[in-house]
């Protein structure tokens, strides 16, 4: 009778766990399925939706029991909100970013101030339904107070179970996505694979086991970045060292996507400014965004080093102490060129005043050397027409040559702007912050004029190169359907592959314009500047491509390892032929996607293994 009573206590206990396993397995499978869209393109995509959770909760609410003898309704009830409340998180950041969270990008959120005041934008009446269920779960449990003992051999055997039905999804994935794991930035495939709370445990341990690398690392481990960069095919053009010992200066925009160049809102440009620079420049119209969760600090580290950004956080924040061969180094070394980076916003926003004291810059010109009032700011911090003006008394008595970086930041998500500043009315599409968006950039196409006016005035422009380019999207995904809106084109992988561009304009005063329409990334800007410097490149370790001569047929590489060719590309794991935009076999992509994991894996072993200190 004894032993009949103890079998119907576990099977009770086991109700509970069963229960909140059941509520939180049915969120998951939700919130991946509605939240993170991702795709059913077979049936093992489904089912690896539907059981890649099973084994992480079960593991996860089994702590409500590991270290007490019977089942703790209060630790099972706090386990259950825990878990909640992440999904939560990975759901709201996933519909600003369509990404998911890495702990590297948690720890940077003291520099940069997290999503902050978007976060209440980003909620919808919907997720009510998310936390239904905490009530009845919280109401549940608080009527079993008395819970039975678990006895130690129940325990293991939950463990191995739990382990298996673990293992089972990542080995599916595995036979899915043989390189699951050599691409785990493809964070994409990864959740779709493990699930979001696997997921997340492989990233942090991840993030963790990297800090280990350039204790171990030797010059040994240089050699086949090295040989690879070397070995670069790079042909010349006649614009060789064009622009040699000439100052340097690149304009950051902010958010400035390439369709706004050429675009009219109710028949005002929205650049008209850029709009005629382009025709006396040299004009790249096929650059691709390549940055990932380190944003604006991710496109310039681009430019700095050559390398790719990481996969997961900024290199600014979680590598400020490697040593780097920077433009500041090599400008310094080869022309004796001084360097300065201008902007706004406080030095340590992306923990930029460290990291550019490794890149080897001269000056730093932060908020503390701007006036910065009330009235001259919005949004992140000082407007870009004052802030111009403000770094021209700065720039006109720099040492020369120089190169500096000038980082605008009004055309910043959510595109702020007080009506007086507005010399175009909002649009007119049915998303506001895309209405707004085309506000502040022709607010920024203002501010970039004067610049222009003021650096003619000042004597600088004619000793100088421009280079201005746009550091990221400025619209995420959330808000794509409102440009498809403005320029009346339909929603497609090709187009929105098309929204990925952003401007490249080259101004060499005294030089004709030219559109060019060869591709490339944030990553060739590097090389191209120091080719119409006159200065060899291929020698340093970076993995760029002189646009003026870009070999043909080379991928440019995003941080998830997708990428985009003259003929091909490749989203969310699908190839596509770029001509006609259709679907095409994967076998057509192969080799580029080969090529893609050679090379972020190289640039992350140069990062992680800081191993451009061991180069002489
Ligand atoms: C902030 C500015 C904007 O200083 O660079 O940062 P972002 O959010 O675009 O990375
Ligand atoms: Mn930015």
């Amino acid at each position: 009778m004894g032993s009949m009573d103890n079998y119907m206590h576990k099977l009770k206990n086991s109700n509970e766990i069963a229960i909140i396993l059941l509520l939180l397995w049915l969120k998951t499978v939700m919130v991946m399925v509605v939240g993170f869209n991702i795709p059913l393109h077979s049936f093992l995509d489904a089912l690896l939706i539907f059981i890649n959770p099973i084994g992480s909760l079960m593991i996860a609410i089994g702590f409500s029991f590991y270290f007490a003898k019977s089942i703790k309704p209060l630790k099972l009830f706090l386990i259950f909100v825990f878990l909640t409340g992440i999904l939560y998180a990975d759901l709201l950041y996933y519909r600003f970013y369509s990404d998911y969270v890495t702990l590297p990008i948690l720890f940077q959120f003291k520099n940069v101030g997290g999503i902050g005041p978007s976060t209440f934008e980003l909620m919808s009446p919907w997720d009510i339904l998310l936390f239904v269920d905490v009530i009845f779960a919280g109401w549940y449990l608080k009527n079993k107070r008395r819970m039975m003992s678990i006895p130690s051999d129940i325990k293991v055997k939950y463990i191995t179970m739990s382990l298996l039905i673990l293992t089972l999804p990542i080995l599916i994935g595995l036979i899915k996505a043989p390189y699951l794991f050599q691409e785990s930035y493809d964070r994409e495939q990864m959740v779709t694979a493990i699930g979001p709370f696997n997921y997340h445990v492989y990233d942090s341990v991840y993030a963790l086991a990297v800090h280990v690398d350039p204790i171990v690392a030797s010059k040994v481990d240089t050699s086949t970045p090295l040989n690879y960069t070397t070995s670069k095919k790079e042909d010349h053009s006649d614009l060789f060292g064009i622009a040699e010992g000439k100052n340097v200066i690149l304009v950051s925009m902010e958010s400035t996507q390439n369709f706004v160049i050429n675009s009219k809102i109710a028949g005002s440009e929205v650049t008209p400014f850029l709009n005629s620079l382009v025709k006396d420049s040299y004009y790249f119209n096929q650059i691709y965004d390549q940055t990932a969760q380190g944003k604006t600090s991710d496109s310039e580290f681009m430019i700095d080093n050559g390398l790719y950004p990481l996969s997961g956080g900024s290199v600014f924040v979680r590598y400020p102490d490697n040593e780097f061969l920077s433009m500041p180094r090599i400008l310094q070394d080869k022309g004796g060129y001084y360097s300065a980076v201008f902007h706004g916003n406080d030095a340590s926003f992306w923990n930029r005043d460290k990291m550019y004291d490794s890149l080897g810059y001269d000056r730093f010109y932060s908020k503390k050397d701007y006036e910065v009032t009330d009235h001259n700011s919005i949004n992140y911090g000082i407007k870009d027409i004052p802030f111009f003006e403000q770094s021209i008394s700065y720039l006109k008595n720099l040492p020369q040559p120089f190169y500096t970086r000038i980082i605008t930041l009004t055309n910043h998500f959510p595109f702020l702007l007080e009506e007086e500043d507005q010399y175009i009315p909002p649009a007119t599409t049915n998303v506001d912050v895309v209405n707004r968006y085309v506000t502040t950039v022709r607010y920024e196409d203002e501010a970039i004029k004067r610049f222009f006016e003021r650096l003619k005035e000042n004597g600088i422009y004619e000793d100088s190169i421009i280079i201005l380019y746009g550091d990221h999207y400025g619209i995420s995904k959330k808000y794509e359907s409102g440009v498809f809106d403005l320029l009346d084109m339909e929603d497609s992988p090709k187009n929105e592959l098309k929204l990925q561009k952003v401007p490249l304009i080259i101004h060499i005063p005294g030089m004709k314009g030219k559109t060019i329409n060869t591709i490339g990334g944030e990553i060739d800007i590097r090389p191209t500047i120091l080719h119409l410097l006159g200065i060899e490149s291929n020698e340093n370790l970076s993995f760029g491509h002189n646009l003026f001569a870009r070999v043909e047929n080379h991928p440019v590489i995003f941080r998830d390892g997708e990428f985009v060719t003259e003929k091909y590309f490749l989203k969310d794991n699908i190839c596509y032929s770029r001509k006609n935009g259709k679907q095409t076999s994967a076998e057509k992509c192969e080799p580029y996607q080969k090529i893609a994991r050679k090379e972020l894996g190289m640039s992350d072993d140069i990062i992680f293994g800081d191993l451009l200190r061991l180069i002489e």
